[in-house]
């Protein structure tokens, strides 16, 4: 498979970009880091660092081949009984990329261990069940069941963005910044099974190489941009990320 994405401009460039910028955000961050000496403030930048380290990794699977694979779509798909290209490792890193986002957000917030826990494995089966809805080729029909399982995982996921932890950043004195990475993740991850549903897996309205670039391009700002936002702001070491609470402080 690895002169199947060199062969195809759109599908190459699109991991190729995010190889090159999960390795910049990899160097930025351990050299801002650095200078971040509190520990829950150095916790969260390097969760936020192990996002790219992950995503380097995931890159990597797709630009060598390993993680990609033509599967022959089944009856009352788009492209029925033709051969469709499944880069089936994004789903699967997902799976490792996601929980430090999360987590992140969650320390930011100051949210409690339980519901930080919760977030995460629901976050996890989203995206193993997303993996499954792309390799499913016995049946049209639980290709879109395991979507509707994934979708119905996001929503709980949602749930702690949405309500949860907003109320736990108001308390921790974390709301502002704590609201611009919410929107921005909320945002962004709606876009990733927009993007399943109309790409070359789902309704086919896309082809591979755009479908491709359709996460790469979400990527940047769920990863990249994310992580620098997140450190910029705690590498200023506020009261609010450090390890004493601002209650007992
Ligand atoms: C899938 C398809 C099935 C339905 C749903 C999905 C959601 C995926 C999401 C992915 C987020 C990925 C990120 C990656 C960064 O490393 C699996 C596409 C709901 C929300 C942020």
């Amino acid at each position: 498979m690895f002169e199947a994405v060199l062969d195809n401009a759109a599908l190459a460039s699109s991991i190729y970009v995010n190889i090159a910028l999960a390795g910049l955000t990899i160097i930025v961050i351990a050299v801002m880091s650095r200078s971040i000496h509190d520990s829950r403030a150095k916790l969260i930048t390097m969760s936020t660092l192990m996002i790219s380290v992950v995503s380097i990794s995931s890159y990597m699977g797709l630009a060598s081949g390993l993680t990609i694979d033509p599967l022959v779509m089944p009856e009352g798909h788009p492209l029925a009984g033709q051969e469709v290209l499944s880069l089936w490792g994004r789903y699967l890193t997902w799976a490792f990329s996601t929980p430090f986002i999360l987590l992140a957000l969650g320390l930011l917030a100051r949210s409690t261990t339980d519901k930080i826990f919760s977030a995460i494995v629901l976050d996890v089966f989203m995206c193993l069940t997303g993996l499954a809805a792309a390799l499913t080729t016995s049946s049209h029909a639980m290709r879109w069941l395991w979507y509707a399982l994934s979708t119905a995982f996001f929503v709980g996921v949602l749930y702690y963005l949405l309500v949860e932890w907003p109320a736990e950043a108001d308390e921790a004195g974390t709301a502002d910044i704590f609201s611009t990475l919410q929107w921005m993740t909320i945002v962004l991850w709606i876009g990733y099974p927009v993007v399943w549903a109309l790409g070359n897996e789902g309704l086919a309205l896309l082809e591979v190489g755009a479908t491709s670039w359709a996460y790469s391009g979400l990527d940047i700002f769920a990863k990249y941009a994310f992580t620098i936002i997140l450190v910029l702001y705690v590498s200023d070491e506020p009261d609010a990320v450090v390890s004493t609470s601002p209650a007992t402080a």
